[in-house]
């Protein structure tokens, strides 16, 4: 656009000054009035130039808007979705009598037991892994709640230790892999089961290797299926003294090293920063990265870049989803 504008003037420029219209000969002008002449269309020229820069930041401004626009109604249409199915699936909820904390689901049949909430409800106040059934789905899915402070916390991914590696393709991210009580990955399938069946809102908690620790919260969290790539639909970021880098990664598709959903022509992001991920160009953040075991900085570490310095691998990385509602 600039170019454009530089171009429109030169030629101006050239018109006013050449044009028969605007210019007698020079020969019947006296040196004063041809300079009072150049002064004069000078001005104009100016003046014009001044015009077109107002009308370039105008459109500047509208291209803006527009972006910011096409982005608030994307969120609305989400949030407009989530509250039909809400009311439309709303009911009651009738009082749940406690069952011991050691006994296995007391009276409340596994059917019942959709997420951690209703491990907690049920009457266990301790975290571990539990069984639970998600959407309705026959098979029981086993499931790590952490229960803290009389909430009970969905844990859908861990990093704290190099012991399993998450460079891995899409089928093991599909399905999940790693140990519960240590470092893994919930499975995409069932993170679109989970964050499906209700209203979710996620907390990313966060440790460096010099012991200082941080939080990233979310409003909302959910994806979609694996027809879909797994899109990712984020709400607000509402703080937590990580700061936000999941915003870059709002509504990409997950890749895998053998799966390449990403926005850059020339290659794969998950194959560059070896982890599977919703990426986009390539990121923000890389929780799933190589898990190293001091706070090096590297490219492909697990890091949440907002927070520490550019590419410092992480201690401890968790991503934990807190139900809201069901939907
Ligand atoms: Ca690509």
């Amino acid at each position: 656009m600039k170019a454009m504008i530089r171009l429109v003037v030169t030629s101006v420029i050239v018109l006013l000054v050449a044009s028969p219209a605007n210019a007698a000969p020079v020969s019947k002008l006296t040196e004063s009035s041809f300079q009072k002449k150049i002064r004069y269309l000078s001005a104009r020229v100016m003046k014009d130039m001044a015009i077109l820069r107002d009308i370039y930041d105008d459109l500047t401004t509208i291209g803006k808007r527009t972006k910011d626009f096409e982005r608030n109604m994307a969120a609305l249409s989400v949030n407009v979705t989530s509250l039909g199915e809400f009311y439309h699936n709303f009911q009651p909820t009738p009082p749940q009598k406690p069952t011991s904390a050691t006994g296995n689901a007391g009276n409340v049949a596994l059917g019942d037991i959709r997420d951690c909430t209703d491990v907690l409800a049920s009457g266990h106040t301790r975290s571990g892994v539990y069984s639970v059934t998600l959407a309705s789905l026959e098979s029981p899915t086993q499931l790590y709640c952490r229960m803290e402070g009389g909430q009970a916390w969905n844990i859908i991914q861990r990093r704290a230790d190099s012991s399993v590696d998450f460079n891995r393709n899409w089928e093991d991210y599909k399905n999940g892999f790693g140990d519960l009580e240590g470092s893994f990955w919930l499975g995409n399938d069932n993170i679109h089961l989970l964050t499906n069946q209700g209203r979710y809102r996620l907390q990313v908690r966060l440790e460096r290797f010099n012991g200082q620790s941080a939080r990233a919260d979310y409003n909302f969290f959910r994806i979609k299926d694996e027809e879909n790539r797994y899109q990712l639909l984020l709400g607000d970021f509402t703080g937590g003294g990580g700061g936000d880098c999941l915003y870059y990664h709002d509504f990409q598709y997950f890749s895998t090293s053998d799966q390449d959903n990403d926005e850059i022509s020339y290659g794969s992001c998950a194959v560059f920063l070896r982890a599977g991920w919703w990426f986009k160009d390539c990121g923000q953040c890389n929780p799933n990265g190589v898990y190293h075991n001091s706070a090096i900085r590297a490219s492909g570490a697990a890091t949440w870049n907002p927070w520490t310095y550019y590419m410092e691998s992480l201690r401890l990385i968790e991503f934990g989803l807190l139900r809201v509602s069901m939907a």
